[in-house]
């Protein structure tokens, strides 16, 4: 039995499935855990591979801790999507967390992930980490000055998370963050998304008096290679002192990997008009 994801109009890549754990239909897509022997157990929305047990630390670590330690002292923190959990497991590490909510669309998403993936969905029930189940986009609106670092852990730009990379979607994130407050969004592959990632990168630089984009590699999302971009209000993720950044127990993320991830290649830079 193998499980083929459709990467692009013209590749597919399979990945041989050794059990369905689950399979659902909800409101807003379709949802399974898979288990394989290469990249362990999975979680795929609409056919689409969003997390595996294999490399998920780099996709959390990179999406979270590049911002917090960019923050002074992150103490609110929102997560719009990642209804895995894997970002506020690795939010709940910083020391001056006050709170992080966590705004997930799909209730059934973080049901599974508590089931089938604990080794990631570990931290939702951390005294800090508010659960509320909703829609992003109402989310920062109702909400104005209210964090120092949001995150934007979406699934591609297609169905569900279409709106959330939207323009007038990272104004109202510009508005729910407080004055010096950071955001950061996953902003797909520089190979395959050659037109999203100038977009985004535009739109956001349009907002936030700064913008940056850094790179991981996540083996199983299309090309490998991987986007982030982040706007910020005051500080600048390149002038962070990473000798004073704390040990968090990462296994990608790292003070030279900080520095290093924001170092473009030229066919990157040129996307961005550099
Ligand atoms: N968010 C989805 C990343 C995009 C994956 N795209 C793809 N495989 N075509 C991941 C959620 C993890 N918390």
């Amino acid at each position: 039995m193998w499980f083929t994801e459709q990467q692009t109009k013209d590749v597919r890549t399979s990945c041989r499935t050794k059990k369905i754990l689950h399979q659902e239909n909800t409101p807003f897509q379709s949802l399974a855990v898979i288990d394989t022997d290469q990249y362990g157990r999975v979680l795929v929305l609409d056919n689409i591979i969003q997390t595996t047990i294999m490399d998920e630390f780099v996709y959390h670590e990179m999406i979270t801790h590049v911002a917090l330690n960019t923050h002074a002292a992150p103490e609110r923190v929102l997560v719009i999507g990642g209804g895995d959990g894997g970002a506020v497991r690795e939010i709940v590490k910083h020391q001056s967390l006050e709170k992080v909510v966590h705004c997930e669309i799909d209730g059934a998403v973080v049901d599974a992930s508590r089931k089938y993936l604990p080794e990631i969905s570990c931290a939702m029930d951390h005294p800090k980490v508010e659960i509320v189940i909703d829609d992003g986009i109402k989310h920062v609106r109702e909400n104005k000055g209210a964090y120092d670092v949001i995150i934007v852990d979406s699934t591609d730009p297609i169905g569900p998370a279409e709106g959330l990379f939207s323009a007038s979607f990272y104004k109202d994130i510009f508005n729910s963050l407080k004055d010096d407050g950071i955001f950061v969004a996953q902003t797909e592959s520089p190979f395959f998304n050659r037109d999203l990632i100038p977009r985004l990168y535009s739109d956001i630089s349009g907002i936030f008096p700064l913008t940056r984009l850094f790179l991981a590699v996540v083996p199983t999302y299309p090309g490998g290679l991987w986007t982030f971009t982040m706007g910020s209000k005051k500080y600048d993720p390149c002038d962070t002192d990473i000798v004073r950044t704390p040990d968090l127990n990462t296994r990608y993320y790292s003070p030279e990997i900080h520095r290093t991830c924001f170092v473009l290649p030229p066919f990157v830079k040129e996307l961005l008009g550099r």
